[in-house]
């Protein structure tokens, strides 16, 4: 078919349905995106303990959430679902800067976040000891990247990375920053010192407080009782004292530990 304007809108309305999971951080980067650009959407809760047929069907080779379906065809994977929202919604609230440079960058950005601190930050929950140890010198060595970006580099004097508004990394990077609190809590480990990365913590404190992201984002009791049955379980299975992960690629992803089944250990994974 020919890309008109008119077709271009008629497909851009076509019904949006989210598969997702209450307490997976990937999923909450999509419904962000979606309230951001004020889009209407549909959400089916998976429980990922017992995942459905459908979500196989429409994610056969990762079937993982979230997944977007959108007039019938699914998209997986949420930086890509991401870019999709902004490149079928460009005019509301465009998440990707107009400079070819800056979006680069952006997406440079994006990959460190699911590439190198969020799997530092599952290691650091997935361990304990000297591998705690390790991991959180890993995560702090991230942070300083990022803060260093704030300070002298790419997004030096802005408020968000987007700039003024929240952009794609704002949505990376902050759903799944708000995993940090939820973890010092229960590790008891300090992860993000304000004095140590002042900048980083003031952009977390700015995204933490719009509204579409506290619609967003579960209240801190659940998070926390749910990070708390999936640490439990983690060291439990890799045996009293020696924590499990010291694979980083755990992805805290099952369904609430007082839900659903715990995972077999092959699965589990620390993604924030
Ligand atoms: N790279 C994927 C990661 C998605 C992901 O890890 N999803 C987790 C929930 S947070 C999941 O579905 N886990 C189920 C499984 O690993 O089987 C994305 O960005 O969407």
């Amino acid at each position: 078919m020919e890309k008109t304007p008119e077709n271009a809108s008629q497909a851009a309305a076509a019904p949006l349905k989210l598969f997702g999971s209450w307490a997976s951080s990937y999923t909450h980067r999509v419904q962000l995106a979606l309230r951001l650009k004020g889009l209407e959407f549909a959400y089916a809760e998976e429980d990922l303990g017992n995942k459905s047929g459908e979500l196989l069907r429409l994610n056969p080779v990762y079937k993982k959430v979230p997944v977007l379906v959108h007039g019938g065809r699914a998209l997986p994977e949420s930086v890509i679902i991401l870019q999709y929202l902004d490149d079928a919604w460009p005019e509301t609230r465009p998440l990707l800067p107009a400079d070819a440079f800056d979006r680069a960058l952006a997406r440079f950005w994006c990959h460190f976040a699911d590439d190198k601190l969020g799997p530092a930050v599952g290691a650091v929950f997935a361990s304990t000891g000297e591998d705690q140890e390790a991991a959180v010198r890993q995560v702090h060595e991230n942070l300083a990247l990022i803060e260093a970006e704030l300070r002298d580099g790419a997004f030096r004097g802005r408020r968000f990375f987007g700039g003024d508004d929240v952009g794609l990394l704002d949505v990376v990077l902050g759903c799944g920053s708000y995993w940090l609190a939820v973890f010092e809590e229960v590790t008891g480990v300090r992860l993000v010192d304000a004095d140590a990365f002042p900048l980083f913590h003031s952009w977390l404190h700015d995204f933490e407080a719009l509204d579409e992201v506290r619609e967003t984002i579960p209240a801190i009791d659940r998070l926390l009782e749910y990070a708390r049955g999936v640490r439990h379980m983690l060291l439990g299975l890799a045996g009293a004292g020696d924590a499990a992960a010291s694979s980083t690629t755990a992805t805290p992803t099952e369904a609430p530990a007082a839900a659903a089944p715990p995972a077999p250990a092959a699965d589990i994974a620390v993604d924030i």
